[in-house]
């Protein structure tokens, strides 16, 4: 068997695309709840007044100057705001998990429904509650949950009034939102991440930043390291048996052919990606990227225990996301940022409906070089295909039903399970688990909309919000059930 037998299994969501319920249980807006839906013609935008009052609207990397402050506005659709309404259906949700066999299930803790503004010195106890309950729900099922502490989303206070993560305070708030979560939720959760895709952070939403001076970026993505270590090292001492990964966005790069300029450009593309892991995983930033800021005359102001705190803060595993491959070329420079289509087609590879190329031996190559590099348990904890699902109406049993056939996802999930069981089996790859994204259908982060679907479950719910959100099990449901039973024998 190439799988080990405690592989796993499982499926990935976070919060802000997922759960809903944004003004119950006293939850506190984030950040999110400010965005706009879009498409992949129309960028999604966050909604602002600027410091005369007027609204406006910007999209993720126009800066909205200083003194702006994300707020909900009238006539504008706001898809996190309902999400696909896990709060509510998380008893079915699971049950239909556990129905596939998950051994594992990724979600995201809403910083704001434990802590509403972020501020607070003690936490919301209808948030505590809400998450034993589905940490609890898990158990039952034998179905351990791993748990990203931020997916995204900053409490819209923090980011309104105190300049988000530019303030270095911003730490603190964060680890006593880390500490209360691994002290309350000690014994439900095991697996845990800090950020999410932290190389995608850059923006305003993630960073609460109204800049985009580079000095500022850096600065603010340095107490977010800070605060990622500082978070890892309260994990440990709260619960010894506590594993601790970071997240990132990592696709496969070619070089465009062997011209020594192409191969160059194409190892510095690398290096735009892997700087975050060295830091994460090595405890001290590579001297490519301080060369980069010298260069470039930014000065990370550090205080005095830092360096040390990013050294003995370092993570227990890497979580990445998986789902293209690009092609650089001389000059140009490669971003993982979620949503970019690429720029330079590859040949050898199809395209999603969404522009992204798909490469499931890019993915063997990946886990390749991520285990060479850093030796450390690596876990796919998102990858999968963003698709238009057309469902039919059926009866069955007398009742009418909605069946989904959706082959192309069965192939995309089957090509990418086939590659990862190759660098298991045969290049050594110490990987312990697979959580595909979007395991049940919910809102694109990348265009907001919902006809984009990763899901083994349909939801009814459509771009503007309208449905029953009903469940349904698709083709693909039934297939990976199988997948799990067999460990990724049978595929
Ligand atoms: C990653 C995010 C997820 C997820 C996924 C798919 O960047 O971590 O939140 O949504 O991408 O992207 P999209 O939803 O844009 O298709």
């Amino acid at each position: 068997m190439a799988f080990p037998q405690n592989f796993l299994w499982g499926g990935a969501t976070a919060a802000n695309q997922y759960e809903g319920g944004y003004k119950e249980g006293g939850r506190g807006l984030s950040t999110q709840d400010v965005r706009t839906a879009g498409s992949r013609t129309k960028k999604r935008t966050v909604t602002y007044t600027d410091t005369a009052g007027n609204l406006k609207e910007a999209t993720r990397f126009e800066p909205m100057g200083k003194g702006s402050k994300g707020i909900i506005a009238d006539g504008f659709y706001y898809p996190s705001h309902t999400a696909v309404d896990f709060y509510h259906r998380y008893k079915e949700d699971i049950a239909l998990f556990a129905e596939m066999g998950f051994r594992c299930f990724r979600m995201s803790i809403s910083w704001t429904r434990l802590f509403p503004l972020g501020t607070e010195e003690m936490p919301n106890a209808e948030g505590i509650r809400f998450y034993t309950d589905v940490f609890n729900e898990l158990k039952k099922y034998s179905i351990e949950p791993l748990v990203t502490l931020n997916h995204f989303d900053l409490p819209l206070y923090l980011a309104n009034e105190k300049c988000g993560w530019t303030d270095r305070k911003t730490i603190d708030c964060f680890v006593r939102y880390c500490e209360t979560c691994f002290e309350r939720f000690k014994g439900l959760v095991k697996y845990w991440k800090t950020f999410n895709e932290i190389n995608c952070m850059l923006d305003w939403n993630k960073l609460g930043i109204v800049s985009d001076d580079p000095q500022e970026l850096y600065q603010a993505l340095h107490h977010v390291f800070v605060a990622s270590a500082l978070a890892v090292k309260a994990g440990h001492r709260i619960d010894p048996e506590n594993k601790i990964g970071m997240m990132i966005a990592y696709g496969a790069v070619y070089p465009l052919d062997c011209h020594p300029d192409n191969y160059l450009n194409y190892l510095h593309s690398l290096q735009n990606i892997q700087w975050y892991c060295d830091v994460q995983c090595r405890g001290y930033y590579p001297a490519y990227k301080l060369k980069e800021f010298e260069r470039n005359h930014i000065q990370i102001v550090m205080e005095e225990d830092d360096e040390k705190i990013l050294r003995e803060g370092t993570v227990d595993f890497i979580g990445f996301s998986y789902y293209f491959s690009s092609v650089t070329k001389a000059g140009m420079e490669v971003k993982m940022t979620g949503d970019q289509s690429q720029d330079v087609p590859n040949p050898y590879l199809t395209k999603n409906d969404w522009g992204w190329q798909i490469d499931p031996v890019g993915l063997r190559s990946v886990l390749i070089e991520l285990y060479g590099r850093y030796q450390k348990p690596l876990w796919i904890v998102e990858n999968g295909f963003g698709g238009i699902d057309t469902p039919e109406k059926q009866i069955t049993d007398g009742k009418e039903t909605l069946a989904i056939h959706d082959p192309y996802r069965i192939d995309y999930l089957k090509k990418h399970i086939a590659e990862m069981k190759k660098a298991v089996e045969i290049d050594g790859v110490d990987l312990i688990g697979y959580t595909p994204w979007g395991c049940i259908d919910l809102i694109s982060a990348g265009t907001g909309e919902m006809r984009k679907r990763y899901g083994f479950i349909y939801v009814d719910r459509d771009d503007e919000g309208n449905g029953t959100l009903n469940r349904y099990r698709k083709d693909s449901f039934y297939w990976y059930q199988n997948v799990i039973r067999t460990n990724g024998e049978e595929l």
